[in-house]
């Protein structure tokens, strides 16, 4: 109210502080009383539309978050996905061909247990590598490709990962020295850290053609994590971006979030890759030994705010469909 009446005995012109107890006390009255009511409708109405506003941000948000989902698997009862805009079909390769995934003692598919509902289960480091074709899914294209993924890990790294390189997630193309992207747990680290990667066209950032392990790490086009959250105890969230790629003038970028928070960015790279589109695809589990829940593909970078929202959807990628 304090507020209101220093708005109200600005606007009472004929009302000064040193008059308004005698002579124009009955006007006052009045008067104040008027634009009291007045200045009380305007902030009724402000209030109004400042709670119409935060009501509907939320959901405008989750709209356009709704329209950019491209993909989503939520492992609950089965490997294939339950929306794609491509092929929802999970397979593996088995030479040179692939055949839908089923479980086996590799990877195994657990009726609850996920960060929602069911989840993925990997007991040991195998050769089974769930994965989706990318055509129509994840938008690879040569001109400026951008996109999201999200998806839900438990492991505790140091305890369950055996030796080696682990990627838990990667987006493959027809050839590994045309472009290269990858989630990864350090193989010589303790703790392991955890790494975002996008190798460009192999000449690009291995121009001397050494080994990834040695080259230091930051002239690596990689964000690294030395002290990352997982444990197997709780769900660790992970999404990485990828904004601009092949358009060098747009300043091509890409992101890595933890539990809905920015870790690092890949920037002032040249992103150029040269992936035949038709063989893009999203592979899991490579050496992967923990759980994985919740997959979804955005059509868009995502900015960090939409990332910290879908980490805290209620019931996960389901709540947007
Ligand atoms: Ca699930």
């Amino acid at each position: 109210m304090a507020g209101t009446q220093a708005v109200i005995i600005a606007h009472c012109v004929r009302c000064t502080p040193g008059n308004r107890p005698t002579i124009f006390a009955k006007f006052h009255r009045v008067h104040f009383g008027y634009k009291a009511a007045r200045g009380m409708r305007i902030v009724r109405r402000m209030k109004s539309l400042a709670l119409l506003l935060c009501l509907a941000s939320p959901v405008l948000a989750q709209d356009s978050l709704k329209q950019s989902l491209a993909f989503h698997a939520s492992f609950d009862s089965g490997f294939d996905a339950d929306f794609s805009r491509g092929d929802k079909a999970c397979v593996i390769k088995k030479g040179k061909d692939f055949v839908p995934c089923v479980a086996n003692d590799d990877v195994k598919l657990l009726p609850d247990g996920g960060r929602f509902g069911g989840c993925l289960h990997y007991p040991k480091k195998g050769a089974t590598r769930p994965q989706f074709s990318g055509v129509n899914i994840l938008g690879y294209n040569e001109k400026s490709w951008s996109t999201t993924v999200s998806i839900w890990l438990r492991l505790t790294p140091d305890e369950d990962l055996e030796p080696g390189y682990c990627d838990p997630v990667q987006i493959t193309g027809d050839d590994t020295k045309k472009g290269y992207i990858f989630l990864e747990f350090s193989k010589d680290e303790t703790p392991r850290y955890f790494r975002y990667a996008v190798r460009p066209l192999f000449p690009i950032w291995n121009p001397t053609n050494v080994q990834w392990a040695d080259i230091p790490f930051n002239q690596r086009p990689m964000v690294q994590v030395s002290k990352p959250p997982f444990t197997r105890d709780t769900w660790t969230h992970v999404a990485f971006t990828l904004s601009n790629i092949n358009n060098k003038p747009g300043n091509p970028s890409a992101s890595l979030y933890l539990n809905g928070k920015l870790q690092g960015r890949i920037e002032n790279w040249d992103l150029t890759f040269g992936w035949d589109p038709a063989s893009v695809a999203l592979v899991l589990g490579a050496s992967y030994v923990g759980h994985q829940d919740d997959l979804a593909i955005f059509d868009r970078a995502l900015s960090d705010a939409e990332v910290e929202q879908i980490f805290k959807l209620d019931r996960g990628i389901a709540s947007l469909r």
